[in-house]
């Protein structure tokens, strides 16, 4: 049993027998989990029934397909040199969407690099993150309607992010919250920790959003949380918090809409782990097969939330071969549109650099932007040099 009792051994003897209340529950709790649509086509019309009206089903799955196009697309512009690197998102579009599908546009959503399902349905055009990845600053530069932050790829910055922007709207009295994104792995950073201690404390409408996708590249979630959930790490905290299904676009929907309500009433932060599995490697740098069993792969495909919609709309008859053959001739053209965009983008000006940096760019940089030299650079390091070697 978890509890201190009898007392440490360095107690006095006077003060054990000063002990004598009894054993009480000074905290309880369990962890709920939701899950509407399962991966056998069962469905809960008693929490799922008009949730999501069928024509924003329909777009809702249009947008996980381009998704999962854009992720084999993009695995293999990196495959032939034409990207640095990248995270597929397969398997995880449900989580980001769903939260985005019930955000208000103006809300905060604030990701990490594996929720481009959610940022592409809040607008952010897809050569954005395809740009990003390509090692093109502007595609960090995210339209400001769109209330969201670049891609962060540091772990675990984004939570503290959101809850600057969230505590920054509640003072200036605006309504919009904010969402933050981020894994399994993330929650065992410093940041995550000081995010969710100083949002539960000042009172900040934040939903911490963590996608538990069972790995963090190549370690296992048990060795980053040694607790059965990872939402129970909420608690300490004092937030709300509730675990669900985040192969299941239903349950997201629901249980984000639930968690934003209550947040947007109170004022304060809420916790939602979604469950998930990412079916392709970390990043395109990995190969997972080194370190995850094919079995445990196997067994999450069957679990994949496109697979989910697909069912559930051909078993009430809004769906057919003959639509999903137009549409993945539609999803593919938008995401080859896309990639056509992101190559095709003009080179910037050589100069641009330097327009960013200063309000007032000094002497020296004006030097070195209009000579494209770097003789200043080079004078002060070599008169630097003489005067250390002189002495
Ligand atoms: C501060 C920091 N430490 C380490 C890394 C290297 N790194 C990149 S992704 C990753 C694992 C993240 O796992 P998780 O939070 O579960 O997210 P997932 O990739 O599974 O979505 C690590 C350690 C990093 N990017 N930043
Ligand atoms: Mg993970």
């Amino acid at each position: 049993m978890g509890y201190s009792y009898p007392p440490s051994a360095n107690m006095t003897r006077s003060a054990i027998a000063d002990f004598p209340m009894p054993i009480t529950t000074a905290f309880s709790t369990e962890i709920k989990r939701v899950s509407i649509l399962d991966e056998h086509g069962s469905f809960d019309e008693s929490l799922g029934k008009g949730l999501i009206p069928d024509p924003d089903l329909l777009r809702l799955y249009e947008a996980m397909v381009t998704c999962r196009i854009l992720d084999e697309i993009a695995f293999r512009l990196q495959r032939s040199g034409r990207m640095g690197t990248y995270p597929q998102n397969m398997g995880q579009e449900a989580t980001s969407l769903g939260a985005s599908y019930v955000l208000n546009k103006d809300d905060w959503m604030v990701t990490c690099y594996r929720e481009n399902c959610g940022l592409f349905w809040r607008g952010v055009p897809m050569e954005s993150i395809l740009l990003h990845w390509m090692g093109d600053e502007r595609g960090n530069a995210m339209p400001r309607e769109h209330f969201t932050t670049p891609i962060a790829v540091p772990i675990g910055t984004q939570m503290l992010h959101a809850t600057g922007l969230a505590w920054a709207a509640k003072y200036r009295g605006e309504k919009r919250i904010a969402a933050t994104f981020f894994g399994d792995g993330a929650s065992s950073e410093g940041d995550f920790h000081e995010a969710c201690n100083f949002a539960a404390n000042l009172e900040i409408p934040v939903v911490f959003v963590c996608q538990n996708n069972f790995w963090a590249i190549s370690s296992p979630a048990t060795v980053n949380c040694s607790a059965p959930t990872v939402a129970q790490r909420a608690i300490a905290y004092g937030m709300p918090t509730i675990q669900v299904d985040g192969n299941d676009l239903f349950a997201v929907v629901k249980v984000m809409r639930d968690a934003t309500a209550w947040v947007r009433e109170h004022g304060k932060p809420h916790f939602i782990e979604m469950v998930t599995y990412r079916l392709g490697d970390h990043t395109t740098a990995d190969d997972a097969r080194r370190y995850r069993d094919q079995l445990e792969v196997d067994k999450w495909k069957g679990r994949d939330p496109i697979t989910r919609i697909f069912n559930y709309m051909k078993s009430r008859s809004l769906w057919d071969d003959a639509k999903e053959a137009a549409l993945r001739e539609r999803c593919e053209k938008a995401a080859n549109d896309a990639v056509a965009r992101a190559e095709g983008i003009v080179d910037p000006q050589k100069n641009e650099f330097f327009d960013s940096m200063y309000h007032e760019l000094p002497a020296d940089l004006v030097l070195q932007r209009d000579t494209r030299q770097t003789h200043s650079l080079g004078q002060s390091e070599s008169a630097s040099l003489t005067a250390s070697s002189s002495h």
